[in-house]
């Protein structure tokens, strides 16, 4: 039986299939290509090393493809419990071990209502294919996290020692997704070396 990550695959190409129909229309290229990725890591074998179930699904670099991927499968709502789902530019892996992520850090805000891990995912996905954000080489991906007691969306970016940079991200992000309570900023160094040491460096 197929697990639910190749099932999400197979949707993927479905999905991307079907944006290719419309070949006569034009296209709108995107600035640059992104890849969704997706990961469950609760289900399959628990003890399993993180990252065993992260899977790349789907690369795209027009609006339209985009449009289709994210209405037929990248939806929150659509989304199985404690999901993770990325999207990162092409080339990035979701993973502090990335060498583009590797000195680098998050931005994230938490929600207890489904309907804004809605709003907050699709503003910023918008917001990063539209190449929003000035310091958009600093941007690697974001991910939105499905759980039970408080969904979370976080922001990865390059250079976590770059003060300045972050704080403006943060700023700019914080109204892109219409949030005015603080949110912080941690390193993956920290997240990486101990688990306690997990507050954040920054907050806007
Ligand atoms: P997390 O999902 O970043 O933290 O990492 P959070 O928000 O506390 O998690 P939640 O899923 O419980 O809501 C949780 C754990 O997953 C970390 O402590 C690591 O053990 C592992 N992990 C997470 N990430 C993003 C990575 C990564 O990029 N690389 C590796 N090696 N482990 C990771």
């Amino acid at each position: 039986m197929a697990s639910e990550g190749e099932i999400m695959v197979e949707s993927a190409e479905v999905a991307a299939g079907a944006a290719d129909m419309g070949e006569a229309k034009p296209r709108h290229r995107l600035e640059r290509k992104w890849t969704f990725w997706f990961d469950n890591p609760s289900k399959p074998n628990q003890g399993a090393a993180w990252g065993s179930s992260l899977r790349k699904a789907h690369t795209f670099e027009t609006v339209e493809e985009f449009w289709c991927l994210y209405d037929q499968i990248f939806r929150p709502s659509k989304f199985p419990a404690n999901a993770d789902f990325h999207l990162f530019k092409t080339g990035i892996e979701p993973k502090w071990e990335d060498p583009e992520c590797a000195n680098g850090g998050k931005w994230t805000v938490t929600s207890s209502r489904k309907t804004n891990l809605d709003a907050m995912w699709l503003e910023t996905l918008m917001a990063l294919i539209g190449e929003q954000f000035e310091e958009s080489d600093e941007i690697c991906g974001v991910v939105a996290s499905v759980r039970q007691r408080q969904d979370k969306v976080a922001l990865w970016t390059k250079t976590a020692s770059n003060e300045a940079t972050q704080m403006s991200i943060g700023r700019k992000w914080k109204e892109i997704i219409d949030v005015t309570d603080k949110i912080s900023y941690s390193f993956h160094d920290d997240s990486r070396r101990e688990k306690s040491n997990r507050s954040g460096r920054y907050s806007v």
